[in-house]
């Protein structure tokens, strides 16, 4: 309405003209501003989480200048865009990194400083938001930051759970999971948007008809929910671009359903209010596991519907003509867990815009795009037909035409290949019959990646063999990458700062690849120094925080050595604490002597298990066992310690990585699709102990195997490995071990009944993980470990090269890839208000 008025128009243009200033009386202002008016406190007797909150907003205000201009320019250019769909979205604490990224730390810092208060404080008054389980969720908040940071017109999608991922405290030893209300202090960062809101539908049935020789239908009764918007702006680093994360919020469709009311049933118009709420109420807590729940995929259906419109909606703005829908959108699917927003898409265009088969699929062909993160058959989704049907109807049709035409197709190339039919078919057969929801993702897509080479190649040569054959152009490689502004800048401020001392200037930060300039300093006496030095800082900072949370004092001059990741059996957390029991053991036998030539080491494991999970969290109940045993026997001392560090999230990594000197990535060859912290540790130069797995494979080719300690069956052994083992025709348990399960068995580490499970069957064969195969090897890399760490230079120049030759690593390289072969978008960059007028 305003734009009719030009004068108008004009006026409030240039009103908004003004942006916040950056010297020290504006910043000041804004946030004594926000003290007063936003959140009614006094201006002279504020907490430090009032400050905290004071000096969010005032952050936010400067976010929504950049993220308005942003939005603005992408429109009137009609730039194509990125939809980064993700059912998580693990953030991690945004003020540091927001700060970081505007250039702003150093301003806030001393402003803040200057009426009394400690950023670095107020840093911790921050919840960590947490919503997502783990390396999936996080990578897509590094992916945000890259995006940002490349400025790539680009929007993450996600849910706004109201609760995150649990938070995990130890009570004697056992894990027990406490709910995470994580916006029970408000969100700072976040804008509501009630204007943002989408009616989406559930159950009822459908109404088919013929139009132009279409079959059509339309979807009816059932229920109704509305989604609503909520805004986190994502800036990057070093540009004036802002992108956006939109979260949806479900909510009655009617406050009160007033026909039950009047009828009596107040009870029954409550609860459908409630049912609709309770859809983004939690998110899912299991990683690299299906939850098969009616609410699950409720969540999944209602986030992708309205995202989908959304999506929609703003093409219309700009467009009119369907074939440019491509040119102008890419959605990317991470995982399969968003996958029914093909078929919504689909619905859109063959119900409501009337497109036919063969336009809409094209259309959705070319725009989707699907990241496979995982060959673990338990994680693979399947949804029961008779589910979707109930719950989805029109879907189901739809889903049904898919496989129709595609299973036509398969037979037409293949004729009476029935067995390769019903590998690629959308629909497993059975009792009851499911939906895969892979194969969905896969024949929608115009592009499927996997999120390391290694993985890659497994998942063409096995789990989508078929569909590798049939398009063979369509799987791809991108490995993964992490953000060096969260995992080195705002992490590891010291060490960020000796780089940039190094390599005199700080553009390393925006371009990782100039890291490779350390190779110079690996053997400089006096930059070595240094390097230890911050090492020893950021230990010192994590003993600190380990005496806080877990009432254990850790000896600084120890090696560190870290695994901290979910807990789960292929992970191998198991294999790590039978080799601390072993280093026990033997430290136990020997002589004060010889304890006194023992390289001192502090084993720090840290992680959530599914709360449904038995053998996970068994596994942590033993951990606590040997810790407490471990840690209070006098004969051991300070040459090793054993902590569970409680309830692994962003933040503590974020303390935790810069101060580990050895970290652990020992799953069994050929199932981490990749893992992500593995580059974190190398980016701070922490040195790896790890099978050739996952991305660590590359690692080792980037950082060269000699600056790493490899071990294990290679994944070409695992299988023939594994049938032996099952076939009994294992060898002997190794004798170490043997003595490592006698002393677990013999109560040593306390109650043996939820663990002696788990270790009857490693001693009976049944051994899927190859705990017991790897074993030997295993000890062997921990005895080279122990012999590099006493050789510090060693050790330290090995460290430094690691550094120097992480830059493939960065999320940045990642997105670069996707833009340039999956997405097919540039970046646009936003001119800087200082370039123009707006
Ligand atoms: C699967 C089902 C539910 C929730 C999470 C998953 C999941 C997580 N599948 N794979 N991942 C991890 O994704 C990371 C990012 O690509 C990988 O680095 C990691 O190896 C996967 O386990």
């Amino acid at each position: 309405f305003i734009y009719h008025n030009e004068d108008k128009a004009q006026k409030i243009w240039s009103l908004m003209q003004t942006y916040q200033g950056i010297d020290q009386k504006s910043i000041q202002r804004s946030i004594v501003n926000h003290v007063e008016y936003t959140l009614a406190m006094t201006r002279f007797n504020f907490s430090d989480f009032g400050c905290y909150q004071a000096t969010a907003f005032s952050l936010r205000d400067r976010l929504l200048e950049s993220w308005n201009d942003t939005n603005q320019y992408f429109t009137t250019h009609n730039v194509k865009r990125v939809y980064y769909l993700s059912l998580e979205f693990l953030l991690g604490r945004l003020m540091q990194n927001t700060l970081n990224n505007i250039n702003m730390e150093k301003n806030y810092r001393e402003a803040l400083m200057d009426i009394g208060y400690d950023l670095e404080r107020l840093y911790d008054e921050e919840v960590d938001p947490a919503l997502g389980n783990g390396g999936l969720g996080r990578l897509a908040a590094c992916f945000l930051d890259s995006l940002a940071t490349l400025e790539v017109p680009a929007w993450g999608y996600g849910i706004r759970y109201d609760y995150g991922i649990f938070k995990q405290v130890i009570r004697d030893g056992y894990q027990c999971e406490i709910p995470d209300f994580w916006l029970s202090g408000g969100n700072p960062w976040e804008i509501e948007r009630p204007e943002v809101i989408y009616p989406i539908r559930f159950y009822g049935y459908t109404e088919k008809y013929e139009e132009d020789g279409v079959e059509r239908a339309q979807w009816k009764g059932g229920e109704i929910v509305m989604a609503k918007a909520y805004d986190t702006p994502v800036p990057g680093y070093n540009t004036f671009n802002c992108n956006n994360l939109r979260l949806w919020k479900s909510l009655p469709a009617r406050e009160f359903d007033f026909q039950s009311f009047n009828k009596g049933d107040y009870l029954s118009s409550v609860e459908s209010k409630q049912r609709a709420e309770y859809i983004t109420s939690v998110l899912y807590p299991n990683d690299n596991s299906e939850e098969g729940k009616e609410l699950r995929l409720k969540q999944q259906y209602f986030f992708c519907s309205a995202t989908v419109r959304d999506v929609i909606r703003r093409f219309k703005k700009n467009n009119s003509d369907w074939k440019d829908f491509p040119n102008k959108a890419a959605l990317q699917l991470n995982d399969t867990h968003p996958a029914i927003a093909a078929v919504e898409f689909l619905r859109i265009l063959i119900d409501e815009e009337k497109l036919d088969w063969g336009e809409a699929w094209k259309i959705l062909h070319s725009s989707f795009s699907y990241t496979n993160h995982t060959v673990l058959p338990e994680a693979l989704e399947t949804w029961s037909v008779g589910l979707i049907n109930h719950l989805l109807p029109r879907h189901m049709e739809l889903i049904y035409l898919i496989n129709h035409f595609f299973m036509d197709e398969v037979a037409k190339k293949y004729p009476g290949d029935y067995q390769r039919m019903q590998e690629m078919s959308l629909i497993a057969e059975g009792d009851d019959k499911k939906v895969r929801m892979a194969n969905l993702c896969i024949l929608c897509s115009h592009k499927v990646n996997g999120v390391a080479e290694l993985h890659t190649k497994l998942i063409q040569e096995t789990i989508f063999k078929r569909f590798h054959e049939y398009f063979p152009n369509k799987i791809e490689n991108k490995t993964n990458g992490v953000t060096p502004r969260r995992w080195i800048h705002c992490a590891n401020p010291k060490l960020s700062a000796l780089i940039t001392e190094a390599l005199d200037d700080s553009e390393w930060i925006g371009e990782l690849e100039r890291v490779e300039y350390l190779e110079n300093f690996a053997e400089d006496e006096e930059f070595i120094q240094k390097w230890i030095d911050i090492k020893k800082q950021n230990k010192e900072k994590l003993a600190a925080k380990i005496e806080e949370v877990v009432g254990v004092k850790i000896p600084i001059n120890a090696l560190y050595d870290v695994q901290i990741k979910r807990i789960h059996e292929y992970k191998r957390q198991l294999m790590n604490i039978l080799y601390v029991i072993h280093r026990y053991l033997t430290i136990k036998d020997m002589s004060p002597a010889d304890r006194e030539k023992v390289v001192p080491r502090v084993v720090i494991i840290g992680g959530k298990a599914a709360p449904g999970y038995h053998n996970a969290k068994a596994i942590i109940k033993l951990v606590n066992g040997v810790g407490d045993i471990v840690n209070n026997d006098k004969d051991i001392g300070d040459t090793l310690k054993v902590i569970f560090y409680p309830n692994y999230c962003v933040s503590a990594a974020q303390t935790l990585i810069p101060a580990s000197e050895l970290s652990q990535h020992i799953s069994t060859a050929g199932m981490e699709a990749s893992g992500t912290s593995n580059m974190k540790f190398v980016m701070n130069g922490c040195l790896i102990i790890g099978t050739m797995d996952g991305a660590n494979v590359e690692i080792s080719e980037e950082v060269g195997e000699e600056n790493m300690f490899i071990f294990g069956a290679r994944v070409e052994e695992v299988n023939d490995l594994r049938n032996r083992l099952f076939s009994g025709e294992h060898k002997p348990i190794d004798r170490r071990l043997q003595r490592v399960f006698d002393s677990i068995l013999s109560g040593t580490f306390g109650d043996v009944s939820i663990i002696y499970p788990i270790i009857h069957n490693l001693m009976e064969g049944k051994d899927y993980y190859l705990v017991t195969e790897d074993f030997d090897s295993y000890v062997k890399a921990q005895n080279k470990v122990d012999d590099t760490y006493r050789d510090q230079k060693k050790w330290n120049m090995m460290s430094i090269l690691g550094v120097s030759r992480s830059a493939k690593f960065s999320s940045d390289r990642t997105i670069e890839e996707y833009c340039e072969s999956i997405w097919k978008v540039d970046r646009v960059p936003i001119p800087t208000p200082n370039d123009t007028e707006r």
